[in-house]
């Protein structure tokens, strides 16, 4: 390590954020927890927590309704929260942010609304190899009511986005790219911004699923000049069951709502009803308020470490393990991609990685295994399955060494 980057990991005070996460003060199977499925959803610390508590405790109340003073206080508190998702992905106005359920819920709404209002039979919405199911399955759904037509662009040895085989599928026929930033299964990072700029090209609008990017990198949809931007709360450090879409003001004004209810309307009369104004437009029904107001404390705490020191601090982490990972005998990386993030996805020779995944949890390790909801990624590789440890900054060097120590133990077993 370089005299600069050992300065900064002396900087990163990976220490003292780790006591600000309960969870990882505990102890699994008698051994001390070492948390290394991030990617799935990561821990919380003591300030979301509290922040849940403080809404139930002090201001529990339905928001947008009532003139009393604990609707109001919750009414701001849940405003609050749009302004810094806001600012989190850099949108132009708060009428952009839509909350949630999560990412999968947030691209089932793109789909069901531009995408059944504008597109017809014939045309034509490409993704990726590397895709997220919620980010593959909405669009084929949209097919298959539309007549649309799904194209994927292929993915190199390595896990990389292939962009000369992106520039052969676009066409005036494309109407939605549709694109993870950070691939959950790989680690790959996308180049979005460009991606985005060959489907303006052509005419057509550009979703980004961000649910593996968000809590690794800071975002700016003006600068990606992205049409649809989703993320999930639980993936950077909030609460599960809700989410954000970012969309551009025009089209989530033209666009249809995506569900009716409560909340979403200005008047009804049997014969017709007028929508409200963005962003309750999207938000028909009691929303996810405590969940909202856990994932402002989430963004909160996110901007008092900074975006850009996390990111720096887990490339070093992710370079170390990945190093370290090469030293096991055989052990294959799947997802080499020259820019990558926070995931080491892997197999080994005569070990399935469900067995892994098992005999680690017995040293208090937890990864995930399977396809991780990436199925077509596992096809593309010829593997079943494979073992993903995914990092926060919260993680270190010595639960890598942890971890990698546990790996050449399962081997032995397995020999
Ligand atoms: N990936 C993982 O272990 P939700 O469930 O809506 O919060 O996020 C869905 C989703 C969408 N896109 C990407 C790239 C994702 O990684 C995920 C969630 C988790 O990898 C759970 S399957």
């Amino acid at each position: 390590m370089s005299t600069a980057a050992k300065a900064f990991h002396a900087e990163f005070e990976v220490s003292r954020y780790r006591q600000d996460f309960p969870v990882l003060q505990r102890a699994v199977r008698g051994k001390p927890l070492v948390y290394l499925d991030n990617a799935a959803t990561s821990q919380k610390p003591s300030v979301v927590i509290d922040a849940l508590e403080k809404y139930y405790s002090e201001y529990n109340a339905n928001i947008h309704r009532g003139v009393h003073t604990l609707s109001e206080e919750a009414t701001v508190a849940y405003e609050d929260v749009r302004e810094l998702c806001r600012n989190f992905v850099n949108a132009s106005s708060v009428q952009e942010i839509i909350f949630t359920k999560g990412t999968t819920e947030a691209i089932n709404l793109v789909a069901n609304t531009y995408g059944r209002s504008n597109l017809e039979a014939g045309d034509e919405i490409i993704i990726s190899w590397m895709e997220h199911h919620s980010n593959i399955v909405p669009w084929q759904l949209l097919c298959e009511q539309n007549g649309a037509v799904l194209k994927v662009v292929p993915i190199d040895d390595d896990g990389a986005f292939v962009m000369d085989e992106y520039i052969k599928l676009l066409s005036p026929k494309t109407k939605i790219v549709a694109i993870g930033h950070i691939s959950n299964a790989l680690g790959s990072i996308n180049p979005v911004k460009e991606i985005a700029r060959l489907a303006h090209e052509q005419g057509a609008v550009v979703l980004v699923d961000g649910a593996q990017a968000t809590p690794h990198t800071a975002i700016d949809v003006q600068d990606l000049d992205c049409d649809f931007y989703a993320f999930s709360s639980h993936k950077v450090f909030g609460p599960t069951g809700v989410g954000v879409l970012y969309g551009r003001q025009d089209l989530l004004e033209a666009m249809p709502p995506y569900q009716g209810g409560g909340d979403m309307i200005k008047m009804v009369t049997f014969e017709k009803t007028l929508y409200s104004d963005l962003p309750n437009k999207y938000e028909a029904g009691t929303p996810n308020i405590s969940g909202v107001i856990g994932l402002g404390a989430a963004l909160n705490y996110l901007n008092s470490i900074g975006i850009e020191n996390i990111a720096a601090y887990e490339n070093e982490l992710l370079d170390y393990a990945t190093d370290a990972a090469l030293k096991v005998e055989g052990l294959r990386i799947i997802g080499t991609a020259e820019n990558k993030a926070s995931i080491l996805s892997f197999v080994i020779d005569k070990v399935h990685p469900h067995d892994l995944g098992t005999i680690l949890d017995h040293d208090g390790i937890a990864i995930r295994t399977g396809h991780h909801c990436a199925m077509p990624v596992m096809d593309r590789f010829k593997v079943p399955a494979t073992a993903r440890a995914s990092f926060a900054f919260y993680n270190t060097r010595q639960e890598v060494d942890i971890l990698m120590d546990a790996i050449n133990n399962a081997r032995k077993v397995f020999a």
